[in-house]
């Protein structure tokens, strides 16, 4: 492993060479710069030691991860610097960005501890932005700072532009204002005993609609604040409106739960703890009436260090829910370790199970092994009054689906509730 000691010079000199080589050839080059978050706080935890072992890791990544890069130096305590010779389409050098900062984060043993590291990244390119290795490192660090302000995220700065990434960066900006102006909701799809069919929770459902009225969904959303730092911020939003509403939803005497997805980089993000604790702190909500959804193929990343964090979250009283359960690689020994309350049987099965009997065996048997180990079932996406019939004789827990209840806004939830709760006998 290369040593990890600190080479300014050395680089400025490197990177000099490269621009002259790159101005004679008519070359483009990209310098990259990445920055370790958090250093002074692992330094603190895990010793100086502990620290430098970290910066050991992270160069080793970089180096399997840009093979093609001309120099590779630490040039500041928790910084690396890369020079990259350009090939003409910039957005490979976004995807390789994108690339190497989830390389970074993949969990790694420090000593007795699970370390996830965060990075940023700024880069400018020759000569787009500097025709001098000075002008490049100034663009870079200006790029660099301006990833500053999340403290947890990751980032990709570039000053590249293309228009695709342009879009991307907008729509990552956008999404930060979408927070402070209120056009981020949370649609409330009901959650049916089966038994019942009483309303007894809801899964909150996150919608952004721009200003021209354009409804985005989560899937278009979600990968974009992951990569423009925002995520973050739109879990935090999410769980704290959540248990607002959900207070809302149940006053005076009502106890409906509520839930909220969450997604990987927060499961494996320590300041989730955090984010749920002060969340219930503020809000009156129970923690029983609160889940969180994850989903199975999240925890097969680092079950241990996910595990510990649903645990903590789990202590303080709050629901932990196994989402698109059976899409994942499940190991059936999960079951004996996961701290989870709820599983809920992934929408696939349960849309197979109206005209497919090995579907049905699937279910029935995910139902039956869950019960044994003290687990509640729901069974999302029951389109059909077929598919809900089975289920209830299956003895599913739970039920979610269009068949029962589309995602609703908050007022139309709460009027679709005093509805069901005026019918004798609820719905049927
Ligand atoms: O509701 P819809 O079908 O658009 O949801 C699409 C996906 O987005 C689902 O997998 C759902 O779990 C996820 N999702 C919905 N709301 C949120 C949210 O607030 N945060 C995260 N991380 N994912 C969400
Ligand atoms: O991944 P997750 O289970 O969180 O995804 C929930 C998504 O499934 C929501 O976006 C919701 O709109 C959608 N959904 C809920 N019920 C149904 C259903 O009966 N059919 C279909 N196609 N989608 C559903
Ligand atoms: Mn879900």
């Amino acid at each position: 492993m290369k040593e990890a000691v600190i080479n300014w010079n050395g680089f400025l000199n490197d990177l000099e060479h490269q621009v002259l080589s790159a101005q004679i050839s008519n070359q483009v080059l990209a310098l990259i710069a990445v920055q370790i978050r958090h250093l002074p706080i692992y330094n603190f935890r895990l010793g100086f030691q502990g620290g430098e072992a970290i910066i050991a890791e992270m160069l080793a990544r970089l180096g399997k991860s840009m093979k093609r890069a001309l120099c590779i130096e630490r040039i500041a305590p928790d910084r690396f610097a890369v020079v990259v010779p350009q090939i003409g389409v910039p957005e490979l050098l976004a995807i390789s960005a994108r690339k190497l900062l989830a390389d970074l984060a993949e969990p790694f043993m420090v000593g007795r501890e699970i370390v996830s590291v965060t990075a940023a990244i700024g880069i400018s390119q020759y000569p787009d932005h500097g025709a001098t290795a000075e002008a490049l490192m100034s663009e870079v660090e200006w790029s660099l700072h301006s990833t500053i302000g999340d403290a947890t995220a990751f980032h990709i700065t570039t000053k590249t532009h293309s228009d695709q990434q342009l879009m991307l960066m907008q729509m990552g900006a956008d999404l930060h204002t979408a927070i402070a102006d209120e056009s981020l909701s949370l649609y409330y799809q009901p959650k049916l005993d089966l038994k019942t069919l009483a309303p007894v929770a809801s899964e909150a459902l996150m919608r952004w609609t721009l200003p021209d009225g354009t409804r985005i969904t989560p899937d278009q959303f979600i990968p974009v604040a992951e990569a423009s730092g925002s995520i973050h911020k739109l879990t935090q939003w999410a769980i704290n409106t959540a248990l607002r509403e959900g207070v809302e939803v149940n006053f005076p005497d009502r106890d409906y739960s509520v839930a909220v997805n969450v997604s990987a980089s927060s499961i494996y993000d320590p300041g989730l703890v955090t984010i749920v604790e002060s969340a219930l702190a503020i809000w009156d909500l129970p923690p029983q009436l609160f889940t969180l959804e994850v989903t199975e193929s999240m925890l097969i990343k680092n079950p241990e260090l996910c595990f510990r964090h649903l645990s903590r979250i789990r202590d303080m009283g709050v629901k932990i829910a196994i989402d698109d359960f059976g899409t994942g690689f499940s190991s059936l020994s999960y079951f004996k370790t996961i701290p989870a309350d709820e599983i809920k049987i992934d929408q696939s099965f349960i849309k197979a199970m109206a005209d497919n009997d090995d579907d049905e065996k699937i279910v029935g048997s995910i139902i039956d092994l869950a019960h044994k180990f003290g687990l509640q079932v729901v069974a999302e996406g029951i389109q059909s009054a077929p598919v809900l019939h089975k289920l209830q004789a299956l003895g599913c827990d739970i039920g979610q689906g269009y068949y029962l209840a589309k995602p609703m806004v908050l007022e139309d939830y709460q009027r679709w509730l005093k509805g069901v709760e005026k019918a004798p006998g609820g719905r049927g």
